[in-house]
């Protein structure tokens, strides 16, 4: 079994300590990755300290210089796709042509990124005043703290990580605990780039790694990704210190089903939105919103399809629905089953962890369906992160959408309707940072916005354009070139 390491200023370094945590397969408990240090506080100390020393050469490094080494990056993540997936698969257990494609994203996001330090436009507009020119432009801001969750251990990081880099900070990465080996993949991944020693660092651990990362006054900025009851808790201390941090926390995502919408396709949609990944994904679909005029046969052909879905390791090829992360994850998904059952919603699929052949040693619960889910019921409110799919049933268009607002949380959204009007009025009406039509609520594009409303976010989106308002700071500049003093709102009028 071998030992893992931080990797800081450009080294892997053991920590001055022993404390460790294991990094366990979830489809076979039996299968240790590795070990991983648990850091301290002062092992982040070393980390923010190479990154606070490294900031003054990367953040003057001409933007398109960092451009090509990120464009680089793209390049070696592109070579080890393969090797890369079965290592993420191994160690968070969805199959591998799904963690293919998480690192796609990173890839996506990695050419992106590279072609917008070519960019990076700012802005000027006329002075109120003769000659003098004003001008904005927009400035790194330090060294960035990235704490992630494990369910998109490559892509979910590379949204954070790449631009913040492509416009000049530096970073100290807390990837999960449940991921740690893939974290590890992406700083080999970097350094092979050429991103300079102390540019990018990676610090393992649990929460107390992180807090240390949250508190440390050289870190000016957050930038998170995880539970609504952590962002929180992070949202709160750097509101008291002061700092800038963009969280994208919980969802409890709809997918309303018209009468009128392709019926095949919308049950395809369903399938993959909430069963993929497990249901482990933030844009997962947890809720069903179904027009009553197809709720029973809708309901009967969703029982059929997702009772075929096969579990197992996602290493297996036939294998289309992998593990829940680890054991605490699976007690939590068995507590929010018996809530429902107790509450009275009607289990019709599923409903039960799954122990059978190669599932045995691993963390793996049945593809799940209640029905007759009311808007009371813990199971329409709560985020379980699962694959367990909550059914309602809608009378019209206006009471689908209402009930799709009617939840704590605004990520994703997602409407199958042939009715052109009626799209149109669930993009203006749902609220949610995204929303789908005829398309399951996951499936975000790297180049796009992507973050939520309400619950789920502080206004920040990733993805796209937008991650680079994150990343930076404006930068106004007043250039006077009349030669005598003229002062602004007063000898103009
Ligand atoms: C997440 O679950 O944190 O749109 C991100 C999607 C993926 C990203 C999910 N591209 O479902």
């Amino acid at each position: 079994m071998e030992n893992f390491h931080n990797y800081i200023n450009g080294m892997f370094v053991a920590t001055s300590h022993q404390r460790t945590f294991e990094n366990i397969n979830p489809a076979d408990r039996d299968d240790i990755i590795g070990t991983f240090p648990l850091s301290t506080s002062e092992d982040v100390n070393s980390a923010v300290k190479a990154a606070k020393d490294a900031f003054i050469t990367w953040s003057k490094m001409p933007a398109p210089k960092r451009g090509d080494l990120l464009r680089k990056a793209g390049d070696i993540f592109t070579k080890r796709k393969e090797e890369l997936a079965r290592i993420m698969t191994r160690e968070m257990g969805k199959p591998v042509f799904e963690t293919l494609g998480d690192i796609q994203e990173a890839i996506d996001t990695a050419y992106y990124a590279a072609t917008e330090t070519r960019r990076l436009f700012g802005y000027t507009a006329p002075s109120e005043m003769e000659n003098k020119m004003n001008l904005s432009f927009r400035t790194p801001i330090g060294v960035c703290g990235i704490i992630t969750a494990w369910n998109f251990p490559i892509a979910v990081p590379s949204w954070k990580i790449l631009p913040a880099l492509a416009c000049g900070n530096t970073i100290v990465f807390k990837p999960s605990d449940d991921s740690p080996h893939s974290a590890q993949i992406f700083a080999e991944i970097l350094e092979e780039a050429g991103i300079p020693k102390g540019v990018f660092n990676v610090i393992h651990g649990d929460g107390l790694a992180g807090s240390a990362l949250v508190e440390h006054p050289d870190v000016k900025l957050i930038g998170f990704t995880g539970s609504t009851g952590t962002g929180k808790i992070i949202a709160e201390r750097c509101g008291a210190l002061n700092k800038k941090c963009s969280l994208e926390m919980g969802g409890k995502n709809a997918q309303i089903v018209m009468p009128d919408a392709n019926l095949d396709l919308a049950l395809d949609g369903v399938l993959w939105g909430a069963f993929g990944t497990t249901g482990q994904r933030c844009t997962a679909t947890s809720r069903l919103i179904l027009h009553e005029d197809i709720y029973d046969s809708f309901i009967n052909a969703l029982i059929t399809k997702a009772t075929s879905i096969k579990l197992g390791n996602g290493l297996n090829e036939s294998t289309q629905m992998g593990p829940v992360i680890n054991s605490k994850q699976l007690e939590k998904i068995k507590g929010y089953v018996s809530i429902a059952r107790n509450e009275g919603a009607i289990c019709v699929l599923g409903g039960d962890e799954e122990i059978a052949g190669d599932c045995a040693k691993g963390n793996f619960y049945k593809p799940t369906i209640f029905i007759d889910v009311t808007e009371d019921m813990t199971i329409f409110k709560e985020e379980i992160f699962g694959p367990v799919l909550a059914i309602s049933k809608a009378h019209s268009l206006d009471h689908a959408i209402q009930m799709a607002n009617n939840c704590e949380y605004g990520l994703s959204s997602s409407i199958f309707t042939g009715n052109v009007d009626a799209a149109f009025r669930a993009i203006r009406d749902i609220e949610a940072g995204i929303t789908y039509i005829n398309a399951p609520t996951i499936g975000a594009e790297a180049h796009m916005p992507f973050g939520g409303i309400k619950g789920t976010g502080n206004g920040h989106r990733e993805g796209g354009w937008t991650a680079f308002e994150i990343f930076t700071e404006w930068k106004t500049v007043y250039v006077d070139y009349s030669g005598s003093l003229q002062r602004a709102q007063i000898d103009n009028y």
